[in-house]
């Protein structure tokens, strides 16, 4: 995220994509590159950050799998064009301003790579890398697998090159700044498995990881301890784990603050850490410190609420159940805030994974007045995602026993879906999902439909648009 504009990158192709005003910009790809290995399903082009003293420092920061020499890299590019943004936003990136700044992290398993760059609110570029299927060497500084690291980017010098010499990016307070071992040294956290995406608290630094998991258990961790040692391999979640590493201390182990096993998903993605910051879009106050997370197998969203030092998944009305905050949002790959308060969350795929990937905004919107039928106080919300591309969820609240019927029409007043025939429903929260078939099965086009609620002779009418 950049002022408003979002930056994108595609694992496979190596592309960085720029989005201005939900358009792409007018030069696209802004940069491909090059030399990305995409071996299995999860090497490629796998993350970017921008440089929190942009526009003065205009670069852009990736990580990447490289192709060659068996090692993910860490490098830097200078950017031209319409910095400030006073004009269409378009950038420029010429390829020849790489700047290597880790050319050396292993990389010998195509899996397990971490993958997300972020800077924190003291200015240091954090970077997650994934154990590299090696186990045990997760727990040892020296290695730099199953890690987070924390560097200094603001000494390298301009343009091209590298890489540095590791004091030119060793911070001067990360928690091994006096081991011998120079790998050490930018260790800021270690024990985890494959935390392929985390975010930072912009107000206290502390970290809120998502750390995918083996077989059994994946895990959100929260870290606020340098140094901390999360258990992998010989924890996974709140279980032991595979492997036992001679001479690792379990007794210094930090747990993870929520797990779930594999019959809720198979990778967890760790959104973001949710600060309610007043912006036209932001969240009310009772968000502020969330930390958010989903699955990238899974259609849900969910939000953990801290007390202390415990967490739990919050339970706010109009939520799909008590469990999920959201839904209909499977192949989510990444999320973040952005300075509206607004969270923006990126599709790598849709429908059974096949289907073209997508950038969605989730926005706080007042709740809508319900009007009173007889019979009882009723709410319809807003259909959600909006627009959406295959499954729309239809949520609405009875304040008492009701008869129901739902049916969605399309513009020409037709009704083409019966999703609720005359049936009566429990007062209290519900949770339809319409599919975008008709009702003899068939997918409908694009376009506006109404979705019409009735209960006990009265009716509520909510619009909704499929993209397709
Ligand atoms: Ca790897
Ligand atoms: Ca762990």
């Amino acid at each position: 995220m950049l002022d408003g504009r979002i930056l994108v990158v595609e694992q496979t192709t190596g592309r960085v994509r720029l989005v201005v005003n939900g358009a792409l910009a007018a030069i696209d790809p802004v940069l491909t590159v090059g030399n990305v290995n995409i071996g299995g399903n999860e090497q490629g082009l796998l993350g970017i950050a921008v440089d929190p003293g942009w526009p003065a420092r205009p670069y852009l920061y990736v990580h990447y799998d490289y192709a060659g020499t068996f090692r993910i890299h860490i490098a830097r590019f200078t950017v031209g064009g319409d910095l400030s943004f006073t004009g269409n936003g378009s950038l420029t990136i010429d390829p020849a301003t790489r700047y290597d700044i880790l050319t050396d992290l292993p990389d010998n398993a195509n899996n397990h790579n971490g993958g997300t760059l972020r800077f924190g609110p003291d200015g240091m570029l954090y970077i997650s890398l994934g154990d590299d299927a090696t186990g045990c060497p997760a727990t040892d500084p020296t290695v730099l697998v199953g890690k987070i690291l924390r560097i200094d980017v603001s000494a390298l010098p301009a343009g091209g090159g590298g890489p540095p010499a590791s004091g030119l990016i060793t911070p001067a307070d990360n928690p091994l700044v006096n081991d011998p071992n120079a790998n050490a040294r930018l260790v800021w956290m270690y024990g985890l498995r494959n935390p392929f995406r985390f975010s930072i608290d912009p107000v206290s630094g502390n970290l809120a990881i998502g750390d995918v998991g083996e077989s059994l258990r994946e895990e959100v961790d929260y870290a606020t301890v340098p140094g901390s040692d999360f258990g992998w391999p010989m924890r996974e979640g709140d279980i032991a784990g595979p492997s036992s590493c001679p001479g690792v201390d379990p007794l210094t182990f930090k747990g993870p603050i929520h797990v779930y096993t594999h019959s809720d998903g198979q990778a967890v993605i760790g959104g973001p850490l949710y600060r309610s910051n007043g912006g036209p879009n932001s969240f009310p106050a009772a968000y502020d410190g969330d930390i958010f997370l989903n699955d990238f197998y899974s259609p849900w969203l969910r939000r953990l609420k801290g007390s202390g030092s415990s967490w739990s998944l919050a339970a706010t009305p109009g939520q799909p159940n008590a469990t999920d905050w959201g839904s209909g949002a499977t192949w989510v790959s990444d999320w973040l805030e952005t300075a509206d308060g607004a969270m923006l969350y990126c599709r790598m795929l849709s429908g059974t994974g096949s289907g073209p990937g997508s950038i969605r905004r989730i926005r706080y919107a007042a709740p809508v007045a319900a009007t009173a039928p007889p019979g009882g106080a009723l709410e319809f919300r807003a259909p959600y995602p909006s627009p959406a591309r295959d499954l729309v969820a239809l949520d609405y609240r009875l304040a008492a026993d009701a008869s129901v019927r739902l049916t969605v029409y399309d513009v020409a007043g037709r009704a083409i879906r019966s999703l609720i025939v005359a049936a009566a429903e429990p007062a209290g929260e519900h949770h339809v999902v319409w599919d975008g078939r008709d009702d003899a099965g068939r997918a409908v086009g694009p376009g506006l439909y109404l979705a019409r609620l009735s209960v006990a002779g009265a009716a509520l009418e909510r619009r909704l648009v499929l993209t397709r």
